[in-house]
């Protein structure tokens, strides 16, 4: 059961872990889609704190990741599902309902978010600091 997730996990803190541990033990490998540079600038409007290399340098490094590839568009799901012959969608619930058409290609599920924590925040603490 390959499980397939997505994100730009940057500047890596435990929320990440967790959402990474839980759809790793929903299957038997995990494949990541690392969002890149250009689609976070896009999505966020501001490039990521460590760049598309780096963040696929740290999440291949872990022991729940078996596979990574840089994201280039979120139109391109449906693309790298079917490539990578995912057998199941796992996705934080702030995404939740957003990847539902994508259930023609495999099973979608949408996990709880750790609370408290974010890049966001991460960023905006270490500013003012
Ligand atoms: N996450 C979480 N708990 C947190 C923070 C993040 O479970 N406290 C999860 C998110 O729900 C997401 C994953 O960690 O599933 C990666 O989060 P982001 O790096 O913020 O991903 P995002 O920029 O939303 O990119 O194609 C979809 C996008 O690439 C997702």
């Amino acid at each position: 059961m390959r499980v397939i997730t997505f994100g730009t996990f940057d500047v890596f803190h435990v929320g990440h872990v967790n959402i990474l541990e839980r759809a790793r033990a929903m299957g038997t490998e995990l494949y990541v889609g690392v969002s890149s540079d250009q689609l976070n600038f896009e999505k966020k409007g501001r490039y990521p704190i460590y760049s598309q290399e780096d963040r696929m340098h740290i999440l291949s490094a872990l022991t729940c990741v078996d596979f990574t590839f840089i994201e280039e568009s979120l139109e391109k799901k449906a693309e790298y599902i079917q490539k990578y012959q995912a057998d199941l969608l796992v996705m934080g619930d702030d995404w939740q309902g957003k990847f539902d058409e994508m259930k023609q290609f495999c099973e979608v599920k949408y996990l709880p978010r750790t609370p408290s924590i974010s890049t966001t925040e991460i960023i905006e603490v270490v500013r003012h600091t």
